[in-house]
């Protein structure tokens, strides 16, 4: 499977070589070209407490390999900014990532931090880590973040993909199945594919594990595709 950055890469020199071009859709290839080598591709991870977030920025600041070893502490309040990830271009140029800033998953920091962070990101995409435990928080937590965009439609404005990313398959995948554990999700997921319509972002739901790498890959190529402005056509 490729790799996410050389994905991007790919991307990227697409729309460079469109601007280079002059072709008919020149606006929104400028505007490409400001997002992507100006401001980066901006995005936010959510979700509630010790699902997996700090975990998963570390493992795309590693260049998606192994987390081995890594064992990181709750993030406290205010949560840690976290650096662009440059990406080379085979012509010397980069491109930036942008996860912003890693914030907790305690409740006391919904109101304040993912609120501040959503503003301040106004970010293409939301990454959304739920796992197999505490169904009645991760809910709220899920809901929050739904209700979030409601409230925020200037924050909201860029955003072009919700993604939710069930972690930790390695603890639950032999007792249970996706949809097992989704059916506890059902009217989160109804509203998410409202919302999805009304505000034309994509949505998706996958499963895996950050600490063994099962499913995370994938799901990252295909939200970077989802928050990637010009989306190639397939
Ligand atoms: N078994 C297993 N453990 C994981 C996985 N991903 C993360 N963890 C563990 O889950 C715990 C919490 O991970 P964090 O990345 O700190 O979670 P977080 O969402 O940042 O937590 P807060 O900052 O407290 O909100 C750590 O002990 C991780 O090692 C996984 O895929 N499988
Ligand atoms: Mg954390």
């Amino acid at each position: 499977m490729s790799n996410l950055l050389d994905t991007l890469i790919t991307v990227i020199v697409g729309s460079l070589s469109n601007v280079t071009r002059g072709f008919s859709g020149q606006l929104s290839a400028l505007e490409d070209f400001f997002y992507v080598k100006v401001r980066g591709l901006s995005f936010i991870v959510l979700g509630a407490r010790q699902t997996g977030k700090t975990t998963l920025i570390e493992w795309l600041r590693r260049n998606m390999a192994s987390i081995e070893g890594f064992e990181p502490d709750p993030t406290a309040a205010g949560g840690i900014s976290v650096p662009d990830v440059n990406a080379r271009l085979d012509d010397g140029k980069y491109i930036k990532l942008k996860p912003t800033r890693d914030v907790g998953g305690e409740y006391a920091m919904w109101e304040t931090d993912w609120v501040e962070l959503f503003r301040e990101a106004q970010p293409r995409g939301i990454l959304f880590m739920l796992d197999h435990t505490d169904v009645h928080l991760q809910k709220d937590a899920l809901n929050f973040v739904l209700q979030m965009i409601e409230d925020e439609p200037s924050s909201a404005r860029n955003l072009r993909a919700f993604y939710i990313f069930v972690n930790k398959s390695d603890l639950w995948a032999d007792e249970m199945s996706l949809d097992e554990l989704l059916a506890n999700y059902r009217n989160e997921q109804k509203r998410l594919r409202s919302q999805a319509e009304r505000f034309g972002y994509a949505w998706s739901i996958s499963s895996g594990s950050v600490l063994t790498g099962e499913g995370i890959k994938d799901t990252m190529r295909r939200f970077a595709n989802a928050i990637r402005p010009l989306p190639k056509r397939v």
